[in-house]
């Protein structure tokens, strides 16, 4: 990756030249998006704030930090990525985020919401201590704002003499519309009468007068009195916490912008934040009219259901006869909470991108007399860890817990993929851990949950993905299951495979393939002791396939076994090996990473030939 950057080419174009730049940004943004997936709403929304941000900052010298870094696909083009911006989210090809192995000009790699301003902070306190003097600018969203690090950061800004300058993306959407308080008072301050207006205005007033001569003079003096008087907007929040506040402003007019970013560049009297009014999708209408529908894009053209909406129907269904209430963070959507929505309202409940937060709230909640759920993506439950060891696990409150996107989610890549969370949950005493087989083994487990209550907090583990089903009949043939292992095929041989989860759905015509018995794992806390003293024996080859993380996973509860019960065997895991996963399709990474069926095809062969 050697391409010369842009951001320079762009600090000698006119206003004219900008405006055609953008839109040849936006079309190519679209055009790859379109192709190879990836966020497209939020990143038509930072192009001209990032031309104006690289034409008064420099991205060499400056610390920018992107949060979350869904938006920062102009920063990638502006910084040595516009050829390879083709390869975007392909495997070995330009990252959807931020990345600090990719670019010097990603400082802080993201993909989680929230960490913007630790970061930013960090970089202040580190260059202190070396007597470095450097802009360090934080851009996140209204969003991202919501989350607990984004407030746990700025509460402490004035305290260590911060600097920062703080770029606030307000396009008053998350992924779905954003909830909250401090979204409220967002919305509410609106573009009115600008600094850059007035100082115009009383340019063009002052110029025929006397005063006029010195007119430059003039304005400095004027000056603090003009931010009192046009910033009577000043939104109270961020001031109370020493954080001076700016805007708002329209964060797509490239000039006003400049005035603007210049202006906050020479703010030194401590953490500033300057405020921009921005239209998530701006410049195609239809991400502009449906922001949520276009925030990301895929490729595929989907004709399975996916497992989120199996679930959102369940639920919808269940909500009939069930007083419940299902927290999602802001991944209504996402998470097929919408369906749910769509007719019980009061049963979805928003909170933002606040997930330790939702974990310790759905456990009050249950405690309350309610039922209570908790739908949240693997990756993005690694953050509540302690809410569920602290205070629901430990209080064995018996909370539903619906982990989305376990396993490999293909293009988002490492910060994304839920490779985690049979590691982080399996050493949690007292809890309950099941990996449906399938849609409809999901749906009867969540249906189950409801049925006969729950003894424990219970996690139920699904991936990305879905299948070629129709949903009423899923709904019709609910019933009540237990959580025994599932023989799946019987061959009489010593190999014994043991399939975690939904990948016996995934490869089902692998397991034909093979000349093996194959159980389906369904329930990882606890293990079908049944099972295993029916098929672990001394001789036997036992292969473990997880969609996890070797380390903790599923595959050592076997050798615990093995070992515990002094049977002589062979073991062979498959799983994810001491390392993250990169991106690449969802497939793709199967294969390569946790599958490997030409392996596993081999070590069946080869122990065929040895009988
Ligand atoms: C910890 C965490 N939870 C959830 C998400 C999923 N997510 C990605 S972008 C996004 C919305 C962010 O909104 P905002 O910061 O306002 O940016 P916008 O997309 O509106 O530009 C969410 C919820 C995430 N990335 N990280």
């Amino acid at each position: 990756m050697n391409e010369k950057p842009l951001y320079n080419a762009i600090r000698k174009m006119d206003y004219n030249q900008l405006e055609k730049f953008s839109k040849r940004i936006r079309e190519y943004i679209y055009n790859t998006v379109t192709k190879n997936t990836g966020h497209l709403a939020s990143n038509l929304g930072t192009v001209e704030l990032t031309l104006a941000l690289y034409r008064i900052f420099d991205p060499e010298e400056d610390i920018i930090i992107w949060d979350t870094s869904h938006q920062a696909y102009t920063h990638k083009l502006l910084t040595g990525r516009w050829g390879s911006f083709k390869t975007l989210r392909q495997k070995n090809g330009i990252s959807g985020f931020t990345n600090i192995f990719e670019s010097k000009y990603d400082y802080f790699g993201a993909g989680h919401a929230g960490t913007s301003i630790a970061v930013a902070l960090g970089y202040e306190l580190g260059f202190k201590k070396q007597h470095i003097e450097k802009n360090v600018i934080a851009i996140l969203g209204d969003g991202a704002m919501t989350s607990g690090m984004v407030l746990e950061s700025l509460n402490q800004l004035k305290s260590i003499n911060s600097n920062m300058k703080i770029i606030l993306l307000n396009n008053e959407m998350s992924i779905s519309p954003n909830v909250g308080a401090l979204a409220k008072l967002l919305n509410k301050v609106r573009i009115s009468y600008d600094y850059y207006n007035f100082k115009e205005k009383l340019k063009e007033s002052l110029e025929v007068t006397e005063v006029g001569q010195d007119i430059e003079g003039v304005l400095k003096k004027l000056k603090d009195g003009i931010k009192h008087t046009v910033y009577n907007n000043t939104l109270g929040i961020f001031e109370d916490m020493g954080i001076k506040y700016y805007g708002p402003v329209d964060g797509h007019n490239i000039k006003k912008l400049e005035h603007y970013l210049e202006f906050i560049k020479n703010y030194n009297d401590g953490p500033c934040i300057l405020h921009l009014k921005t239209i998530k999708g701006k410049g195609l209408s239809f991400a502009e009219e449906n922001p949520t529908k276009f925030h990301g894009i895929s490729n595929k053209i989907e004709k399975n259901i996916s497992y989120s909406k199996v679930v959102g129907h369940t639920l919808n269904f269940l909500a009939k006869n069930h007083n419940f209430i299902t927290f999602t963070a802001a991944m209504e959507n996402g998470t097929g909470l919408n369906i749910l929505k769509d007719n019980f309202p009061e049963k979805v409940i928003d909170l933002g991108i606040t997930e330790p937060s939702i974990v310790t709230a759905a456990g009050a909640v249950r405690l309350s007399g309610i039922f209570s759920v908790v739908d949240i993506y693997s990756t993005f439950m690694q953050r509540a860890f302690d809410s569920i060891v602290h205070d629901i696990a430990l209080q064995k409150i018996p909370v539903l817990f619906l982990l989305d996107r376990a396993g490999i989610v293909g293009e988002d890549g490492p910060t994304h993929h839920g490779v985690f969370d049979i590691s982080y949950l399996r050493l949690i005493p007292d809890i309950e851990i099941y990996t449906p087989l399938n849609a409809q083994d999901l749906a009867n487990m969540i249906y189950t949950s409801f049925k006969k209550g729950l003894d424990k907090p219970t996690f139920i583990r699904f991936p990305r993905g879905g299948e070629n089903i129709n949903i009423d009949n899923i709904i019709e043939n609910l019933k009540i299951v237990d959580y025994n292992w599932k023989l799946i095929k019987k061959a009489n041989n010593k190999n014994i495979l043991l399939v975690v989860g939904q990948l016996i759905e995934e490869y089902k015509d692998l397991w034909k393939e093979l000349n093996a018995t194959i159980i389906g794992i369904r329930s990882i806390k606890n293990i079908d002791n049944h099972i295993l003293n029916l098929y672990i024996k001394n001789d036997v080859n036992v292969i473990t396939i997880e969609e996890n993380s070797l380390k903790g996973g599923f595959n050592e509860e076997i050798k615990t076994y093995i070992l515990k019960n002094n049977i002589s065997c062979n073991l062979f895991t498959f799983g994810i090996d001491d390392f993250f996963i990169p991106q690449g399709t969802r497939k793709e990474l199967l294969d390569e990473f946790v599958v490997k069926p030409e392996k596993l095809k081999n070590i069946i062969l080869s122990s065929e030939k040895v009988k």
